[in-house]
């Protein structure tokens, strides 16, 4: 099935644009967990994670930097969390790679073959050829890091490019590249006005992903205002730490939950009153 189907499926069915982060840094995980599982926790905690909120995601994102920091044994976990995930949410590789194109071959070789994620996230720094590996893969999608969500992001992303800020021709790039419906882009809830800017630019079709709320304090009201896409669809929101970190104690996957569903109606709210 080509990624924007099951996308907006599942959207549908969940009635959510929320995506989890998966991001179980080691040290942040309840104690009674890591205790019980060792290096294993990071699956077991996902795991629940996973139950308690699968009908109220689009998508699962985690991000391989807190899996690879332990070495193969979080490698592991990760599989594990892949294969757990249920097969109607969308899974997201945060793994943002960039490289040469006989690199990037082998690189999404990892991502779609062997972890068999649906999407990617990819920097595109390097041009059509490094992402052209993750492109022949029709029914996957990858996202592209445009307008990313943190301070720095004004350093390179808003420079003045023959007239236009570089995010612009970046989305204007992406446009013209997305002949098979498989790219998207990555952009920053702390930047609701540029989000706007990106959103007319490529249309109403890609997907965004939509990083920065919760932790980061990005703006959810503007940002859902002006980045959903078709159907008041087409953005993933992002948020990590403000749902699975929402208690490290013994009651961590209700609190979980509790955000979760949080997020979701605040989303469906903006959406609905947009
Ligand atoms: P929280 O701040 O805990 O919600 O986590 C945000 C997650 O989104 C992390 O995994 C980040 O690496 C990722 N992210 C950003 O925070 N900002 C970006 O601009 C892009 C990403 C990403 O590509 O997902």
């Amino acid at each position: 099935m080509k990624f924007i189907a099951k996308l907006d499926a599942v959207c549908a069915s969940n009635q959510s644009l929320l995506c989890i982060g998966l991001d179980p840094e080691y040290e942040k995980l309840p104690r009674f967990l890591v205790g019980k599982y060792g290096v294993n926790a990071l699956f077991e905690f996902n795991k629940q994670i996973i139950d308690a909120t699968a009908d109220l995601v689009c998508a699962y994102k985690p991000n391989l930097a807190f899996y690879e920091a332990l070495g193969p044994a979080g490698l592991e976990e990760l599989q594990k969390t892949r294969e757990y995930i249920p097969k109607e949410i969308i899974t997201l590789a945060d793994a943002k790679r960039g490289d040469l194109e006989n690199t990037a071959r082998q690189y999404a070789k990892a991502l779609f073959e062997f972890y068999q994620f649906d999407s990617a996230t990819v920097n595109p720094l390097m041009g059509y050829d490094s992402l052209a590996p993750y492109l022949r893969y029709s029914d996957k999608l990858i996202f592209l890091l445009c307008r990313t969500s943190n301070p720095g992001a004004r350093d390179f992303q808003e420079l003045n490019c023959e007239g236009k800020p570089l995010y612009q021709h970046l989305a204007e790039s992406a446009r013209e590249w997305n002949k098979d419906q498989n790219i998207g882009l990555v952009v920053g809830a702390t930047a609701p006005r540029e989000l706007g800017i990106i959103r007319k630019t490529i249309g109403n079709e890609m997907p965004i992903l939509l990083p920065g709320i919760g932790a980061q304090s990005g703006d959810l009201e503007q940002s859902v205002k002006n980045g959903m896409g078709a159907n008041k669809a087409r953005l993933l929101v992002n948020v990590s730490r403000d749902v699975i970190f929402a208690s490290s104690e013994k009651d961590f996957v209700q609190a979980a939950r509790r955000r979760a569903e949080h997020w979701r109606a605040r989303i469906n709210q903006y959406r609905k009153n947009t």
